[in-house]
């Protein structure tokens, strides 16, 4: 049946299937790259660099492909001893983002006890605002980004009843939320964007406030990001993008509304952002490879059930079965 040559035959099986070792040989080298350009360059964000390939090799259950001794070292070597927030690399600023993707790997690694983890609380604590809000760092940018990694952080180290004031933060998300689509942006008033609408759903997720969506409404414009091509979009009039195969999934199964996409255009799109000769994906079709997309390039066919893959926690982003390890249960709709 197939017409072409033995050449084209192998290029139409290379992208329709899932191309597993040689992503696991990309994520493997990602982090031996130490002199390469690239590396260097994203030095600003290698704490979530780190927490995008040891999650994306665990739900291969190919974790032991990389080295835990010096990855915890590392983790902590990046932990501020004034703040106690985490910094993307030695010698950088702490931040909420690397400070969850810290307490991500550790987690991951069962290794929550090299830290000093009530100092990490003290940190999230001391970045809430009087109106439930939470800054980034010291620097007082406000994002429902910030309100998302400060209760997935403390959640991870089950400390988020005790220690900020859940009311105020779930009313200032509520804040976010715009009554034309039923998403949310980055504050009050900010345009809808898919990868806020995760930070939201997966924030209300984790406090059980879950009734305080309005599922058809969310749920509609969600699976309005699904473009001919089979791959979603973040925002109405934009291009897919692998990693919105991630904050709209994620979301939409959060809210037990994954069948309102098509799951098996969805995964043809993402295997087709697959790069057959380095391994890795890219955002579409044809472009580069990076560890981000890899990471939500597998999380994404995780969601939808491809077989070879481990379950992913939809809020967290993380293994399910450390998830479960750690007896944490973010509240999901059916
Ligand atoms: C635990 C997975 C995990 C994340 C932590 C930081 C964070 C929480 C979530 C980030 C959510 C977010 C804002 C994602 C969007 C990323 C992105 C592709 C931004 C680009 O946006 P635009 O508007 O590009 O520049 P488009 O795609 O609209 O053209
Ligand atoms: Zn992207």
């Amino acid at each position: 049946s197939n017409g072409g040559s033995a050449g084209d035959t192998d290029e139409n099986a290379d992208t329709s299937k899932l191309q597993f070792w040689k992503h696991v040989e990309y994520i493997e080298n990602h982090g031996k790259q130490e002199d390469d350009y690239e590396y260097c360059m994203t030095e600003f964000l290698r704490m979530s660099g780190i927490y995008w390939g040891v999650t994306a090799l665990d739900i291969m259950d190919q974790l032991d492909r990389l080295d835990r001794k010096s990855i915890i070292e590392f983790v902590k070597r990046c932990q501020c001893p004034v703040s106690g927030g985490f910094a993307p690399c030695e010698g950088h600023d702490p931040h909420m983002l690397y400070t969850l993707s810290a307490v991500q790997v550790l987690s991951t690694y069962d290794a929550l006890d090299v830290i000093d983890c009530d100092a990490v609380v003290r940190y999230v604590v001391g970045l809430q605002q009087p109106d439930g809000s939470f800054f980034g760092d010291k620097w007082g940018e406000v994002d429902t980004r910030f309100s998302f990694c400060a209760v997935a952080t403390l959640s991870l180290l089950k400390r988020m009843e005790q220690s900020i004031d859940v009311d105020k933060a779930v009313r200032f998300v509520m804040s976010c939320c715009n009554q034309t689509d039923g998403g949310f942006g980055s504050k009050p008033g900010a345009e809808s964007h898919a990868g806020l609408i995760y930070c939201c759903v997966g924030f209300l997720s984790l406090t059980q406030q879950l009734h305080l969506l309005d599922v058809d409404k969310l749920g509609w414009w969600l699976c309005e990001r699904q473009l001919p091509s089979g791959g979603l979009n973040g925002r109405p009039e934009k291009l897919p993008d692998v990693c919105y195969s991630w904050w709209v999934l994620s979301s939409l199964t959060i809210m037990g509304r994954l069948h309102w996409i098509s799951a098996e255009k969805l995964q043809q799109f993402i295997l087709s952002c697959q790069d057959t000769e380095t391994g890795g994906f890219s955002d579409r079709t044809g472009n580069m490879p990076d560890i981000f997309h890899t990471l939500f390039g597998i999380g994404g066919l995780s969601l939808l059930g491809h077989s070879g893959l481990k379950a992913i926690n939809p809020t967290f982003c993380m293994p399910q079965y450390i998830i479960d390890r750690l007896g944490i249960q973010p509240q999901v709709l059916t």
